[in-house]
């Protein structure tokens, strides 16, 4: 008997396809979801397993520039007495003096005038047009010490704009200087913006005093040559020397000549008028019109005895210990006469 085509069978397998197809459309869209195919769904999932965004601290530096406006995607402020802000990876930064925006940049560690002009050149005009306009605002007019903005500034510069670009820069902030509370009524030339900028960036020199020196002490005092031209700067910055001379032996008698730096200013002054034996220790501080120089180097003279002093001292006992005998043999030869004398008289 042959058994009917199993119709109960061909069910199970329509059914179990049906099973398949809906277990392979439900796991697709379990893919595109993760995906961030698009359903709303899908997109919480992602949110809810994206870390936090890390807060930053950024520094905006021209010197450090406090209490300058900044926005932020996400964050906005003041900055801080380190010129300190927030932002997060990615954003744009604004920062801005009341209504005065300065031009938008990328947010990053630290921020300068250069980076929001998107510039390298430190004489670029709109470059020097903010910093003139910073350091003008700078309360105590020492932008050395950082830039404070006071709140005035901020007051007084309220529906103000500014094109730093301008040729007419100059006389569109006459009134923000002239009333930003800084003891600074008019605005900083070029010139001066570009010292500061150029200070800002400078790098210091390194100062190099030369080898050290032996010498050999003769009859009279001796004068050495120092020399400190191995010192640089990076920035080709033309230096001025300071050498000053820190120590030398002290002196064996009541009085004895001293030695003195002849041209301490030069590169190649005179150590003169050594006589004493021993060190004589001579330092260098090189400054690039802008800093002095990271380190103070230093450099030792020593004056030894030289054999011809040695030769001098034994020719000196030489000539006494003549001058003894002498006096000795003269001494007997008087005793002798004495005695012949008054062998006369008896
Ligand atoms: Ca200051
Ligand atoms: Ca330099």
């Amino acid at each position: 008997m042959v058994r009917e085509p199993s119709k109960s069978n061909e069910r199970k397998k329509i059914l179990l396809s049906y099973l398949k197809i809906i277990t392979i459309i439900s796991f697709s869209s379990l893919i595109i979801g993760c995906g961030g195919g698009g359903s709303s769904d899908s997109v919480s999932i992602n949110e809810e397993a994206s870390p936090p965004a890390t807060v930053l601290t950024g520094t905006f530096i021209d010197s450090e520039v406090s209490n300058i406006a900044y926005s932020t995607e996400t964050r906005n402020g003041f900055t801080n007495e380190k010129g300190e802000f927030e932002y997060l990876n990615n954003e744009t930064i604004t920062f801005s003096i009341g209504a005065i925006q300065l031009p938008s940049s990328r947010a990053k560690a630290v921020i300068t005038p250069l980076d929001i002009v998107g510039t390298q050149l430190i004489n670029n005009t709109t470059v020097l047009n903010i910093v003139r306009l910073l350091i003008s605002l700078d309360q105590d007019d020492n932008p050395e010490n950082g830039i404070q903005i006071d709140d005035q500034a901020h007051e007084n510069a309220q529906g103000e704009s500014v094109d730093f670009s301008s040729s007419d820069f100059a006389n569109s902030v006459i009134n923000i200087v002239a009333n930003s509370g800084s003891s600074t009524t008019e605005l900083k030339s070029a010139e001066a913006a570009l010292r500061h900028i150029t200070s800002t960036f400078n790098t210091r020199p390194v100062a190099d005093a030369g080898h050290n020196q032996v010498l050999q002490a003769g009859v009279n005092s001796l004068d050495a040559t120092l020399d400190g031209g191995d010192s640089y700067d990076q920035d080709e910055h033309p230096l001025e020397y300071h050498w000053e001379l820190l120590s030398q032996p002290d002196c064996t008698l009541d009085s004895c000549p001293r030695a003195v730096l002849i041209n301490p200013s030069s590169k190649t002054p005179t150590l003169s008028n050594m006589s004493e034996t021993g060190y004589y220790v001579v330092s260098l501080v090189v400054n690039d019109g802008f800093h002095n120089s990271v380190n103070k180097a230093e450099v030792t003279l020593t004056l030894n005895k030289s054999f011809p002093q040695a030769a001098s001292l034994f020719g000196s006992a030489v000539v006494f210990s003549a001058l003894a005998i002498g006096l000795k043999r003269r001494r007997q030869k008087l005793i002798q006469l004495i005695s012949l004398k008054e062998h006369n008289h008896v």
